[in-house]
Order: C-alpha cells, then sequence, then structure tokens
C-alpha cells in the first residue's frame, strides 16, 4: 500500500547576507526534495525582528507540501537545507542565513526535545501567520482557532508583503 501524505508546512526566515536571494533559493530546495509533492508558497515579507530586536529586518515566507515520510524525516531535511545555505547554530533567536521551521505536520501535536508540533511560537508571530494566512486562511490550528483570526491579533507587529 502507498505510504499516505500528510500536509506539513514550512516557515522560512533569513537575514544575513542577501536574504532575497537565500529565501527564493530555499524555496528551490523545498521544491526538489524527494519523498515530498510541493503544494503552495506564500510571498516574500519583510518583517521586523521578533525577539533580539537589534538585528536586521527578516524576509520570512511560508511553503506547504505534502510528505511521504515523518515529521522526522522532513525535520532531518529542513536542517541538511539550512547546513547547505551555511547555516551556523548560534544563540536563540540570533541572526540567521536560513532558518526553516516546522510549523505543522498535519494534525500531529507532539512535544519531544527536538521538535513541538504545531511550533509553539506559531500563533504569536505575524512573520509566521501572515504568508500561512495567504496560502491557507481556513486552517485550523489544533487548539488555538483559524489562521486568520490569530492574524487579526498580532496587526501591531511591522510586517510588509513584497511585490
Ligand atoms: N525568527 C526568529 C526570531 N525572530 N523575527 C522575524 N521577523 N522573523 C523570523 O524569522 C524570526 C524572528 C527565530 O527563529
Ligand atoms: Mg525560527
Ligand atoms: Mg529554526
Amino acid at each position: 500500500m502507498a505510504a499516505p501524505y500528510v500536509t506539513a508546512y514550512v516557515a522560512l526566515g533569513a537575514n544575513l547576507g542577501d536574504p532575497i536571494i537565500t529565501v527564493r533559493a530555499a524555496i528551490e530546495a523545498l521544491r526538489g526534495l524527494a519523498g515530498a509533492r510541493f503544494l503552495a508558497v506564500s510571498s516574500l515579507y519583510r518583517t521586523a525582528p521578533v525577539g533580539l530586536r537589534d538585528q536586521p529586518d527578516f524576509i520570512n515566507a511560508v511553503a506547504t507540501m505534502a510528505v511521504a515520510g515523518s515529521a522526522d524525516d522532513l525535520l532531518a531535511d529542513l536542517f541538511a537545507i539550512e547546513a547547505a545555505f551555511g547555516r551556523v547554530r548560534g544563540l536563540k533567536n540570533a541572526p540567521r542565513t536560513l532558518d526553516l521551521d516546522l510549523l505543522l505536520f498535519g494534525a500531529e501535536c507532539r512535544d519531544s526535545p527536538g521538535l513541538t508540533l504545531p511550533h509553539p511560537r506559531l500563533t504569536e508571530r505575524a512573520f509566521v501567520l501572515a504568508p500561512l494566512a495567504e496560502i491557507a486562511p481556513t486552517l485550523d490550528i489544533n487548539g488555538h482557532g483559524l489562521v486568520s483570526d490569530l492574524l487579526a491579533r498580532v496587526a501591531d507587529q511591522r510586517i510588509e508583503r513584497l511585490p
């Protein structure tokens, strides 16, 4: 029997080097992932840094894909792409060449050392909710409500959709 496909959502973020070029290239890397069918990607957004404020603006986007393997398989693929783009893991919330965060993996809920699903800060961040709302406005985040409603609550965060 063929493996069931699960719909996954991945957040992309970058704020070192040329982040627009990096995020576009990372989208192409996601498109090329074996065992996954790329479904859609949002526009790119220029966003104010959340957390550590004294760093360059980020470029953010969200992509969705249908995945045949497990959440851990996909996470390993995301780490490999980050590493290929020269990501060096440093301080939490520090500037980064490329950050790929697994936001949702179907309806899976878990809290393990390397992975929490849904992503624990997803519902507080306009830089994730705005691109997510563009590709999945009626998505219901397990236990939190509709993406479009959550987005309305973070309207104070500076974020600009790029043409
Ligand atoms: N990522 C963070 C911390 N802060 N701020 C913005 N605007 N965009 C990000 O991708 C981001 C952030 C940690 O991963
Ligand atoms: Mg992140
Ligand atoms: Mg990350």
